[in-house]
């Protein structure tokens, strides 16, 4: 049966998929929480999905060249059970996703994985060139993967994997964005070893948890 939008739209809690429990038109902290505060500058709370990762592997790959500076408390903040609306972790990043990052060195708080590579990439002075071409060029593709990946998961992994039901236009749709997109990167990567150029860089770091992963069946 066609399906006609209403004038005025309500929330339907119980409209199923896989994050319904969770999600709401709202924004805010549902329950005080305090987050817990580690020994480290670099305190990072977050959990393993690809936009989790991202920040991991940028910690991980700044330690291994030796940056101590880079030693980091790790927090899990498990977003099934909603802890990611706590007011501690609200706080830290008003739109309850994670990753999110508090530098207790600075006292800043660092939210949306895209920043928080620039900001690491920027205090560590690793995988985001000064040089203006080369700067641009992997900030074009790393703005690009945090304009696309939501095409990905959003779109088509939430369609294909979580929806209640499989619905013909929107898997259709998003398969074919999803298609496009990995021949960009296919493209790209035909003429150049890594996305921006000759050098890995935070635009590498951010890709690889998604179309990486998807190119290897893990998604
Ligand atoms: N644009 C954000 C996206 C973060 C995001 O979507 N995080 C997801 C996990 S991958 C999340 O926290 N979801 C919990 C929720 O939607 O309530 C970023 O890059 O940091």
């Amino acid at each position: 049966m066609a399906y006609t939008p209403p004038t005025t739209w309500t929330w339907d809690a119980q409209n199923g998929g896989k994050f319904s429990n969770i999600n709401r038109p709202i924004a805010g902290a549902t329950f005080d929480k305090e987050l817990p505060l580690g020994q480290h500058p670099l305190q990072l709370y977050s959990q393993g999905t690809p936009n989790g990762v991202k920040v991991t592997a940028m910690l991980e790959e700044l330690l291994a060249l030796g940056h101590e500076g880079a030693e980091y408390d790790a927090w899990l903040i498990p977003i099934s059970e909603g802890a990611q609306f706590g007011s501690g972790f609200v706080d830290l990043n008003p739109n309850s996703k994670i990753p999110a990052m508090l530098d207790q060195d600075t006292g800043l708080r660092i939210f949306e994985s895209g920043s928080i590579l620039i900001y690491l990439a920027e205090k560590f002075g690793e995988f985001l060139p000064k040089d203006i071409a080369q700067r641009t060029e992997t900030l074009n593709w790393l703005f690009w993967l945090h304009g696309s990946a939501p095409y990905l998961g959003g779109g088509f992994g939430h369609f294909y994997a979580y929806a209640p039901e499989k619905f013909e236009y929107p898997i259709n749709r998003f398969s074919m964005e999803a298609k496009r997109q990995l021949d960009v990167l296919d493209r790209n990567l035909a003429e150049r070893q890594f996305l921006a150029g000759d050098s890995y860089s935070i635009a590498d770091i951010a890709t690889a948890p998604w179309y990486g992963a998807l190119v290897k069946g893990l998604l």
